[in-house]
């Protein structure tokens, strides 16, 4: 089986930008957060869990079929934000200003991969850049210092780029952490980007 999920990668002068604006957060708030590393940021756009390898084929396909119906569209990337919510962060993101059709492809694809039979996501899709994760065991006064790091930090505009394709990662676990890697690439529409 592989752990597997679809996911738009980020351009690594964006992934710079971000590493620079945060860099201090980093540094400040020390061991109460795991970071992700560059390499690692990408927009989830649906999480599938433990596939099979001879299910690649038919995700790889109904994934193309989506998005050829889409042209490539811009995401702008900008501010900070945490879930659940700022007084309890768990996860620590990076904002996006996405048009419609991010939502809408998104959508198609939760539905596609639904009929297939993956599990469909109840909350509303959120586009965002996870760059941290809160660990679990950090004292009163780490939670506290984290928190008004976490205020008082404010984010520039970090840039926008263009969306022209959507992947299929695959992760696996290794002791260094998570390594992804593409397994298929579907295009968005090549009819809309030459007109
Ligand atoms: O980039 P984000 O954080 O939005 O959180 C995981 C990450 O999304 C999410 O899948 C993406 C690639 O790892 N993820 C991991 N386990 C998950 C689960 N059990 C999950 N999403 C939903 N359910």
């Amino acid at each position: 089986m592989l752990r597997a999920f679809i996911a738009i990668e980020i351009p690594l002068e964006i992934k710079k930008a971000i590493a620079a604006q945060t860099a201090s957060l980093q540094k400040e708030t020390g061991h109460a957060v795991r970071w992700v590393t560059l390499d690692n940021i990408h927009l989830t756009l649906k999480f599938l869990g433990e596939i099979s390898p001879s299910s690649v084929e038919l995700l790889s396909q109904s994934l193309q079929l989506e998005c050829s119906q889409y042209a490539p569209f811009e995401i702008a990337v900008s501010s900070l934000g945490c879930f659940p919510s700022p007084r309890r962060p768990r996860v620590i993101w990076i904002g996006l200003h996405a048009p419609a059709e991010l939502t809408q492809l998104q959508h198609k694809i939760e539905t596609t991969v639904a009929r297939l039979g993956y599990d469909m996501q109840d909350k509303p899709f959120s586009p965002h850049l996870t760059i941290g994760r809160v660990r679990e065991q950090i004292s009163a006064d780490e939670s506290l210092h984290l928190r008004a790091a976490l205020e008082s930090k404010i984010i520039d505009d970090l840039g926008s780029f263009s969306v022209r394709a959507i992947h299929l990662f695959k992760s696996d676990l290794q002791s260094s952490g998570s390594v992804y890697t593409s397994l298929y690439s579907g295009d968005l529409g090549s009819y809309y980007a030459e007109i």
